[in-house]
């Protein structure tokens, strides 16, 4: 599923982040960039150790919740791996959709720093850190297609859904946000 916006493309697809070919994928990290599981787990197993080794030496404070940092990518096809922190679902009046706005936020801005044309996202805070799906599909979506709306860069937004179920509410809720239809006359 695809939305032209600003002439860049915002697409969905199922599958696994870590074998996207673009030229950066976006991690669900936690604030310490300490190793985890899900997204964090496959892209530190898939790309070797280089990566934390990097981030250990550029970022030793971390990153805080609702931003992000950029690393290289080590074995991954990617150039470039940005670690962004979502925030832990504690019931949505912690902030939670503006820490998770300001996650995704950063990671474009760090791909348009790093002159990235292609850019993969995850369903961040979604797994470990429990945030619902209907609510991180619309926050997400509608946090993309504002920033491209402004900057219409980068050429390329691919969200990549790990399962159906992940899919189908994001497909959903990008159907809410931006109607075929609508689309189709811009
Ligand atoms: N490709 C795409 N999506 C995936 C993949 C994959 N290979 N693996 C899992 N997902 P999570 P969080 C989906 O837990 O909630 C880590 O331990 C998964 O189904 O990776 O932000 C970190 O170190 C879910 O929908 O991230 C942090 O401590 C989504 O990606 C903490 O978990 C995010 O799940 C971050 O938790």
């Amino acid at each position: 599923m695809k939305r032209i916006i600003q002439g860049a493309t915002l697409e969905l697809v199922q599958g696994d982040i870590t074998l996207q070919e673009v030229d950066a994928i976006v991690n669900a990290a936690n604030r310490s960039l300490a190793s985890g599981g899900g997204v964090d787990g496959a892209i530190h197993a898939a790309g070797g150790p280089s990566i934390m080794a990097e981030t250990r030496k550029k970022y030793p404070l971390g990153c805080p919740t609702g931003s992000a940092v950029i690393s290289g990518a080590g074995q991954l096809k990617a150039k470039y791996v940005i670690h962004a922190v979502g925030p832990v679902w504690r019931g949505g009046d912690r902030q939670e959709a503006e820490l998770l706005a300001g996650a995704y936020r950063r990671s474009l801005e760090l791909a348009l720093e790093h002159q990235c044309r292609s850019v993969a996202l995850p369903a961040l805070s979604t797994g470990a850190y429990g945030y619902p799906m209907d609510q991180a599909a619309r926050v997400a979506l509608q946090t993309v297609r504002d920033f491209l709306a402004g900057h219409g860069r980068p050429e390329l937004v691919r969200f990549v859904l790990y399962d159906d179920r992940a899919y189908r509410h994001f497909a959903a809720a990008l159907e809410e946000l931006i109607p075929e239809e609508s689309a189709k006359k811009d």
